[in-house]
């Protein structure tokens, strides 16, 4: 890790790319899971039940309401496919790392059974859909509930692509369109947030040190705030984290910023955006209109694209260091499509560096045996036949299949958000390909100075390997096909 002495992993900024916080003239900052953080598992709980009790009352059945929200299954960046009911974890290829079947763990054979080549085609976005954020936690593990619950109910038959009740034929697919409208309906009618304000306590963390990070931003930096959430939601959740009831004198939230824009519509945002309009701040009301004045300060805006807010600031791409937990909403489109620098919020990272250092032994055990199984295919089984050698081999990689899975299971039910064994996630790969910074959160900020220079490990494109990687997984391949 590239972290200072005195930091603890959990207080550590990662750097995947270098950045020079001098160079930093402007710190956008997303606001849900960004600045404000929703406690885990109050706040998933909350969202699975709205969207539970929404299904059942649209005519799923009854039995569904027995179901509550278990935390130790999901994880984030998995992938539905919508043919077949899965929900599958991914490299960056379309390689399937792990596949369930509601709460089932597929073996091996039977995953080759739905994907023949243990690969998906991920482009396939009308079949493939990908839960990228934190509010997806709780719909992952509704749709796992829904296969769940169908698969082992005795009035529904099970055949390939979904289930039969008498002359009704219900689709993986439908079934999944049915939760993901209803996923919608609860963010959109406001059901889950009108939840969230009236319990704040319950369901956000207030995190002291948010006012103390943004005053020190801005004397050095502009300070833009920019969410999809709507003006009266934004007002509630910043006015909590950020104006003190008690104690010091009160400063109003919207005076941390030097612009505020609300209902951005990220990631469309990032590209050509939506009319930029004035909120009325006494009324919530948008001014009709689109804006066409100078920047005033503490006025709040809607809708708006990037290159405006680059105009409003006075900022060019490459002098922002943009904060957001959404790695497609906010990092991969804010990077590939404005150039602007980039810190991805990751609140897993905790947990996933705890498991890391308690279990670093399997990790350096895992790395071993890829090494001796490549040594093994080098020295004896690429020359000619040897029974023996083949018989080692096996064993190995039996071995490395049960770590694999004693890694994977002390993360969750699904394993690690980064890795699977040794190999890493679609989500990692996204990660380190847009994400120049990344942290627990954006706190960690705090532990720096504004002058640092977030330096990267020099790395070759690929680190020279002793012996080739391709003969170990040449050698894999062989003995699967041998078993
Ligand atoms: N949101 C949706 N649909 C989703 C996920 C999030 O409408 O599938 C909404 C949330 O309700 C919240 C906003 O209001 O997006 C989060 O935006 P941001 O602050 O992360 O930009």
């Amino acid at each position: 890790y590239n972290i200072p002495i005195l930091i603890k992993p959990h207080q550590a900024v990662f750097v995947n790319r270098s950045v020079t916080l001098e160079n930093i003239q402007c710190f956008g900052f997303d606001m849900d899971y960004t600045m404000a953080m929703y406690k885990s598992p109050d706040y998933e709980s909350m969202g699975f039940e709205l969207i539970r009790d929404r299904m059942v009352s649209v005519g799923y059945p009854h039995e569904l309401l027995r179901y509550t929200y278990d935390p130790s299954f999901p994880t984030r960046g998995l992938v539905i496919d919508t043919k077949f009911g899965n929900l599958l974890k991914v490299d960056s290829n379309g390689n399937v790392l792990v596949c369930s079947h509601g709460f089932h763990i597929l073996k091996g054979e039977d995953v080759h059974k739905y994907y023949p080549n243990k690969f998906i085609q991920r482009d396939d976005t009308d079949r493939f859909y990908i839960l990228n954020t934190l509010y997806n936690l709780s719909e992952t593990y509704f749709y796992s509930c829904l296969v769940d619950f169908f698969t082992r109910c005795t009035r529904y038959t099970n055949l390939l692509k979904g289930f039969q009740h008498g002359d009704l034929f219900m689709s993986y697919r439908s079934m999944f369109q049915d939760a993901r409208d209803t996923v919608d309906f609860i963010h959109d009618s406001g059901i889950l947030k009108d939840r969230t304000i009236k319990n704040l306590d319950r369901y956000v963390i207030k995190e002291p040190n948010l006012p103390v990070l943004l005053t020190r931003i801005k004397v050095v930096a502009k300070v833009f705030l920019a969410t999809n959430s709507d003006y009266s939601y934004t007002e509630a959740i910043m006015k909590y984290l950020l104006e003190n009831k008690s104690g010091s004198p009160k400063k109003p939230w919207r005076s941390f910023f030097d612009l505020i824009v609300v209902d951005t519509k990220k990631p469309l945002f990032f590209a050509e955006g939506t009319v930029l309009r004035q909120v009325d701040t006494n009324t919530g009301k948008l001014r009709i209109g689109t804006y066409t004045g100078d920047l005033q300060h503490g006025t709040v805006y809607s809708g708006g694209s990037s290159d405006v807010i680059c105009d409003l600031l006075d900022v060019r791409g490459k002098n922002i260091l943009y904060v957001g937990d959404h790695i497609f909403g906010d990092i991969l489109k804010s990077k590939k499509r404005q150039g602007w620098r980039t810190f991805l919020v990751v609140p897993e990272l905790t947990k996933e560096l705890q498991v890391w250092d308690k279990k670093k032994n399997l990790f350096e055990e895992l790395k071993r045996l890829d090494i001796f199984l490549a040594e093994l295919y080098n020295s004896t089984l690429s020359r000619c036949f040897c029974p023996r050698g083949l018989l080692l081999c096996v064993c190995v990689c039996v071995c490395v299949q049960v770590l694999t899975y004693r890694m994977d299971m002390s993360y969750g039910q699904m394993g690690s958000l980064l890795r699977s064994g040794a190999r890493q996630t679609l989500f990692a790969s996204q990660l380190m390909r847009y994400a120049d910074l990344y942290s627990s959160t954006c706190i960690n900020l705090l532990h720096y100075p504004f002058n640092y220079l977030f330096m990267a490990p020099p790395v070759l494109v690929s680190p020279p390997s002793s012996p080739p990687p391709t003969h170990a997984y040449a050698c894999k391949r062989n003995i699967q096909m041998n078993l």
